[in-house]
């Protein structure tokens, strides 16, 4: 009992850690250059505590609201990871404020920060809402309800894997105001790439191995949320998955932000054979073409194995990978 309180305690700090270091990551979108020596530590940090089960997937999204108070009260603030900023709507009837994932996610719960300087009952009675509409913020279904959370305190509310791309918090009534210091969204991993280790044939600029794994899909950032190759002959990428796994399906993200179609021709291969860095492997899909900013599975039968491949056969290619998620039953056998 005590030895699971403090692991989980552990979990929590790592877990506050690395979420830390990708808001960083994602708000000094020109300055910062991440060092690949405490890159490679997050990494290794994320594949200590897989068992972890769940990411807040809020730190990639796009926030916007009903009404602005002021010049600095922005949507995006309740998103930031910092305990003195809040978003502010004007007093106004029903106001809401509204996350945007870019892709549709299974929530197992929704966190509220209320501000701790003032005023913390404006934030009773907010509804959390969770769903695909856009454009009417009060159709999505309520997940749940605030009754009360005191001054500075986070309280998390359970959405049982209600799915949806928004998110949303709305007060109904007239002259009324909402205020959110943090909003966390937390969706269960169950990507069995999460945290493994990866290879590709060539990296161009930043643009390393892991980040094709790191859950964020790189609608924002690409450069570091996305992995890619050089332009050269037959490019791939692979990741270990460390056991043996029936796999049913690998999701595959594409890039939004150009040139979705170099990802056309490439082959996702499935085995335990090393040959050829893998890429010998049975083939489980070839990809036709995927959107921009899409995620397309392809459907793999249960075919087993350690090693999950994409290569792009042919000469001056590129392999851009925003996420590539695997998905299946195991272990089915120790290594
Ligand atoms: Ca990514």
């Amino acid at each position: 009992m005590i030895l699971d309180i403090i692991l989980n305690f552990t979990q929590l700090l790592l877990l506050k850690y690395i979420s830390n270091r990708i808001q960083v990551y994602n708000h000094n979108k020109n300055s910062f250059k991440l060092q690949n020596t405490k890159h490679h530590s997050v990494f290794l940090i994320l594949r200590l505590f897989l068992s972890s089960n769940e990411v807040n997937v809020a730190t990639w999204g796009t926030a916007v609201q009903s009404t602005t108070y002021g010049a600095s009260w922005y949507a995006q603030n309740a998103l930031d990871g910092l305990s003195y900023t809040f978003t502010h709507t004007t007093w106004q009837t029903d106001p809401w404020w509204k996350l945007d994932l870019m892709k549709m996610y299974s929530v197992n719960r929704v966190t509220i920060t209320n501000r701790y300087d003032c005023c913390e009952t404006r934030i009773n009675g907010a509804e959390i809402r969770i769903g695909n509409v856009s454009s009417d913020v009060f159709s999505n279904p309520v997940c749940a309800v605030v009754s009360t959370i005191p001054a500075g305190a986070t309280y998390s509310y359970s959405c049982h894997g209600m799915e949806g791309r928004y998110v949303t918090v709305n007060i109904p009534g007239t002259s009324m105001v909402l205020t959110l210091c943090e909003v966390g969204v937390y969706s269960p991993v169950g990507n069995l790439a999460t945290g493994r280790n990866v290879t590709q044939s060539s990296t161009i600029g930043s643009w390393i191995t892991e980040q094709a794994i790191d859950f964020n899909p790189g609608f924002k950032q690409p450069s570091s949320t996305c992995s890619s190759t050089n332009v050269q002959t037959n490019p791939w990428w692979s990741v270990d998955l460390s056991y043996i796994y029936r796999v049913s399906r690998v999701v595959i993200t594409n890039r939004l932000d150009c040139c979705p179609e170099r990802i056309n021709g490439a082959e996702i291969r499935i085995g335990n054979s090393l040959e050829n860095n893998g890429n010998n492997n049975p083939i489980c899909a070839v990809i036709s073409s995927i959107p921009a900013g899409v995620s397309s599975t392809y459907t793999c039968n249960d075919m087993e194995g350690r090693y999950v491949n994409l290569i792009i056969p042919g000469d001056s290619k590129y392999l851009t990978l925003c996420e590539v998620e695997v998905y299946g039953e195991g272990v089915i056998k120790q290594i």
